[in-house]
C-alpha cells in the first residue's frame, strides 16, 4: 500500500483573517494521522514548511493588489521542493493548510511528474483571479489563474516551469461565489463547473460520476484541492470567507467514498481551516474525517 506523507503548511499570507496558520496544527490535534494509520498506511509526518512574515509599509518589495508576494512566493518553492521530493519517492503527498495559496506550490511541485494531470477544486471559490481582477489582492484567490500560467511571474513560475495545468483538466465543484473576471476566464477556458445549481440539479452521485469519467479519459493523475468552505458554513464553520448555501457534510463524504472508489486521486490538500473562526475544531475534524473516506474508511 502506499505511503502517505504529510506536508503542513501554515500559511496565513494568502489573506487577511488571523489563525488559519494554526490550520495544520488543529488537523493534526483532531487526528489524521490516527485516522489514516487505522486504514493500515504507513504514514510520515514531514512537519510543516517555514513561512516568512507579512510584508510592512515600506518595503521594498511591494506588489499592486499581491499582498505579501514575496513571502508567499519563497514559501510556495519550498513547498514544491518538499511536494517534488515526495512524489518522488513514490509517497502521497498530503497537504494540510494554511490558506489556499498553497496550492500553487503543492501544484508545482505534483505536476512536473504528470503529462496530464486532472485537478478537482472543491470549494466556494474559484480562486481565478489575477492582480488585475481580484477585488482584495489577496493570494489565496488567485491559485488556480497562476496554476494556468495567469498572472504574476514569481507565482506562475513557482518550480521553474508554467503552466502546470491545462484548463480542459480542471473540474470546480461547489462554485458559488465567482468574481466577474473569474466568470469571463471559466467562458474563456472552458473550465469544466459544477456550480450548486448543476450540484443541486444533478445531485453529487452524477456530479462525481461525471467528474470522474471527465477526468479518467483525459489525465494520468489527479490532485484534489480541497477548501473547508466548499462545505456550508453550517458544517464547516472554521473558515476565512465563509459562503452560505454550501455543501454537506453528507455530499463531501459521499464524494470522497466515490473517489477513494474510482482510485484516481494521487495528491491531495486540505485547505483554508482556521481553528480561531471554528466551534470546538468542528472543521478540523470534519477536514479529517473526509481524509478517511478519501483513504477509503467504510462503515462495514
Ligand atoms: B479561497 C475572492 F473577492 N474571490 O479573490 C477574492 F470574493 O481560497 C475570494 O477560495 C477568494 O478561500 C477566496 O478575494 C479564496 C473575493
Ligand atoms: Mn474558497
Ligand atoms: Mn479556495
Ligand atoms: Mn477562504
Amino acid at each position: 500500500m502506499k505511503k502517505i506523507s504529510i506536508i503542513g503548511v501554515p500559511m496565513d499570507l494568502g489573506q487577511t483573517r488571523r489563525g488559519v496558520d494554526m490550520g495544520p496544527s488543529a488537523i493534526r490535534y483532531a487526528g489524521v494521522i490516527e485516522r489514516l494509520e487505522r486504514l493500515h498506511y504507513e504514514i510520515e509526518d514531514l512537519g510543516d514548511i517555514s513561512i516568512g512574515r507579512a510584508e510592512r509599509a515600506g518595503d521594498p518589495d511591494v506588489h499592486v493588489n499581491l499582498r505579501n508576494l514575496k513571502a508567499v512566493a519563497e514559501a510556495n518553492e519550498k513547498l514544491a521542493e518538499v511536494v517534488d521530493e515526495v512524489v518522488k519517492k513514490g509517497h502521497f503527498p498530503l497537504v494540510l493548510g494554511g490558506d489556499h495559496s498553497i496550492a500553487i506550490g503543492t501544484l508545482a511541485g505534483v505536476a512536473k511528474h504528470y503529462k496530464n494531470l486532472g485537478v478537482i477544486w472543491y470549494d466556494a471559490h474559484g480562486d481565478l483571479n489575477t492582480a488585475e481582477t481580484s477585488p482584495s489582492g489577496n493570494i489565496h484567490g488567485m491559485p488556480l489563474a497562476a496554476s494556468l500560467g495567469l498572472g504574476h511571474p514569481a507565482l506562475t513560475n513557482i518550480g521553474g516551469y508554467s503552466p502546470k495545468v491545462k484548463p480542459e483538466n480542471i473540474v470546480l465543484i461547489g462554485a458559488r461565489s465567482l468574481d466577474e473576471g473569474e466568470k469571463q476566464l471559466i467562458k474563456e477556458k472552458g473550465i469544466k463547473v459544477y456550480t450548486m445549481h448543476e450540484i443541486d440539479r444533478l445531485g453529487m452521485t452524477k456530479v462525481m460520476e461525471e467528474t470522474i469519467a471527465y477526468l479518467k479519459e483525459r489525465t494520468d493523475g489527479v490532485h484534489l484541492s480541497l477548501d473547508l468552505d466548499g462545505l456550508d458554513p453550517h458544517d464547516a464553520p472554521g473558515v476565512g470567507t465563509p459562503v452560505i448555501g454550501g455543501l454537506t457534510y453528507r455530499e463531501s463524504h459521499l464524494a470522497m467514498e466515490m473517489l477513494a472508489e474510482a482510485e484516481m486521486i494521487t495528491s491531495a490538500e486540505f485547505v483554508e481551516v482556521n481553528p480561531i473562526l471554528d466551534e470546538r475544531n468542528k472543521t478540523a475534524s470534519v477536514a479529517v474525517a473526509l481524509m478517511g473516506s478519501l483513504f477509503g474508511e467504510k462503515l462495514v
